[in-house]
């Protein structure tokens, strides 16, 4: 048994990401494992059989397998940039988002990057559907800074890897990409539009 945390990631993946962004606010020290995702290693079906990442194994074996999970692990050992700093109605407006994200904006936004997958569903509404929710979110930077007011907290982090992958399934010339959120001001915390490409 490693005595570090082992975490089963794959680097483009959106939730990997949030789960490694949370782990390196937090400062945890972990053993990064990069998995191929079409071919799993065993210890990773063994810790965890459904078989996605990311998952976090820790050294009493106890097993987190959703990345909201390993954010909160992580920011509760420690959380230096306050990111879950919020009052339980700012709490719930951001458990809200972060819902909303992972739902319906994943389920539009995987039928407008892989409309292979969905042969029988037009997948111009469920773009449409995506945009808007984006469009959503820029309202909230245009009036806060970040989504939920002057700092980055709460459902920044959990959501921007998301939006990242929305614009990297729009490399079309001359076409703004949806939202025109991107993941560019990632170090620094700030989500912020970027050009039409
Ligand atoms: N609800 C999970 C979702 C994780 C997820 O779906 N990860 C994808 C990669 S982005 C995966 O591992 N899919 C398995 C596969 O493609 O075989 C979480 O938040 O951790």
């Amino acid at each position: 048994m490693s005595e570090l945390p082992v975490l089963y990631s794959f680097r483009r993946c959106p939730y990997a990401m949030r789960a490694r962004l949370a782990i390196a606010a937090s400062g945890q020290q972990c053993e990064l494992r990069e998995v191929v995702l079409r071919d799993k290693p065993a210890a990773l079906l063994q810790a965890s059989p459904k078989g996605t990442v990311p998952v976090l194994v820790l050294p009493d074996g106890a097993v987190l397998e959703q990345s909201l999970d390993i954010m909160h692990w992580a920011l509760a050992r420690n959380d230096p940039q306050h990111w879950l700093d919020a009052d339980p109605a700012q709490a719930r407006a951001m458990q809200a988002l972060v819902a909303e994200c992972d739902g319906a904006f994943k389920q539009a936004l995987d039928r407008t990057k892989y409309p292979q997958r969905y042969p029988s569903e037009d997948p111009t509404p469920h773009r449409q559907r995506a945009e808007d929710w984006l469009v959503g979110l820029e309202q909230r930077l245009a009036t806060g800074g970040f989504l939920f007011g002057p700092r980055p907290a709460g459902p920044t982090w959990p959501s921007c890897p998301s939006c990242g992958s929305t614009r990297a399934s729009t490399p079309n010339a001359g076409r703004p990409c949806p939202g025109r959120i991107c993941s560019a001001g990632w170090p620094s915390g700030r989500l912020r539009p970027c050009s039409p490409r």
